[in-house]
């Protein structure tokens, strides 16, 4: 059976960026891909790369797990847990980490973008990042990894990192296949569509939704959102980003194709578009809150996190000793 492994970092409140980028896709893979297991974590992990509030952390980490269940992936059929309830990611992490080199993490744009808006406080495990991901998807094998645009050039740096240790150890690991959206992989700023939307950047909130947003805050969001002054409506990346960015939620939110969405408002205005564009997503979005209301403080949702980490516990623990005995550590 092939293995679908991927995870999100509680690094803020969950965005429509994140919905249409990654929690979606996954909902839709489970349902095309049926006879795939489907490993899904909170990157609870990468969170402290940059300094965290605990309180807020820990609740952000419940968030995260209700919602994959409230966006409709299958409780039964995925295995969910935490990354830091399995020693092994991070026991691999280190061992992957001398199988990466330092240009290679210095080449990394995440890590150039991060380290452009932060300046200072630059933690060394915001560098070594990509090998605890590598760690997080090859300790359990998988075939496939759904990611957003952004996370493309970390998954090419997990495919060099097993390709290499296999060359050097012998075939280990299975090498993984990225899966990225044709819509909704790069989700922009509202306000600021040269910027991908981020749950961390939360400098202007005009220029993000959360999915915990309420009805109003979301349609004003969208009204307010930055468009231009050709007033137009067509799909025009390069002149019309806003608008383009906009019409690409339409069209993710709705699973309907942007030309179909650009044709039926072609004659229309920027004001009756976003109006419908608001009433889109809080369609989707209002009965995902109330199906995390109800989870989030149930002991459904800690019986689904205990069984995870039971099974990913168990796969990790074997794959992990079997590691060892081929790098050489240890006795035997
Ligand atoms: N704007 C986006 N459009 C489409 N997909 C997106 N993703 C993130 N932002 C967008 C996808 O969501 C998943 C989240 O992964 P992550 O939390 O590990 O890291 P990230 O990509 O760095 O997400 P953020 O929201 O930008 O977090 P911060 O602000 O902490 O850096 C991934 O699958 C990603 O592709």
């Amino acid at each position: 059976m092939k293995r679908i492994v991927s995870g999100i970092k509680p690094t803020g409140s969950l965005t429509l960026g994140n919905y249409l980028g990654a929690i979606k896709q996954f909902v839709k893979l489970q349902q095309k891909m049926e006879d795939c297991e489907f490993f899904l974590f909170v990157a609870d992990m990468h969170a402290i790369t940059v300094r965290q509030n605990p309180a807020e952390l820990r609740k952000r980490i419940l968030d995260i797990a209700a919602m994959y269940i409230a966006c409709g992936l299958d409780k039964e059929k995925t295995v969910l847990y935490l990354q830091s309830e399995i020693p092994q990611n991070v026991e691999l992490g280190y061992i992957l980490q001398s199988n990466v080199y330092m240009g290679e993490l210095e080449r990394m744009t995440q890590f150039k973008d991060k380290i452009a808006k932060q300046e200072t406080s630059i933690t060394s495990s915001l560098f070594t990042y990509p090998a605890l991901m590598a760690a997080d998807i090859i300790l359990y094998d998988a075939d496939y990894v759904p990611v957003g645009d952004d996370q493309k050039q970390h998954l090419e740096l997990t495919r060099t990192i097993a390709n290499r240790f296999n060359n050097y150890y012998g075939d280990f690991f299975t090498v993984p296949e990225p899966l990225i959206p044709e819509v909704g992989a790069r989700i922009m700023d509202l306000q600021d569509p040269e910027k991908k939307m981020s749950k961390s950047d939360t400098a202007n909130p005009k220029g993000f939704i959360t999915l915990f947003d309420d009805s109003a805050t979301i349609r004003r969001k969208i009204n307010s959102a930055m468009t231009d002054s050709i007033g137009v409506i067509k799909f025009d990346p390069e002149n019309q980003k806003g608008l383009a960015n906009l019409l690409t939620i339409f069209a993710s939110i709705t699973d309907r194709d942007v030309l179909d969405i650009v044709n039926e408002y072609k004659d229309s205005n920027y004001k009756v578009f976003k109006e419908d564009l608001g009433n889109a997503i809080v369609e989707v979005l209002e009965p995902i809150q109330e199906k995390h209301k109800n989870l989030i403080k149930s002991q459904e949702l800690q019986d689904i996190l205990n069984k995870g980490r039971d099974i990913a516990s168990d796969y990790a623990f074997k794959k992990m000793r079997k590691c060892k005995r081929k790098v050489g550590l240890g006795r035997k």
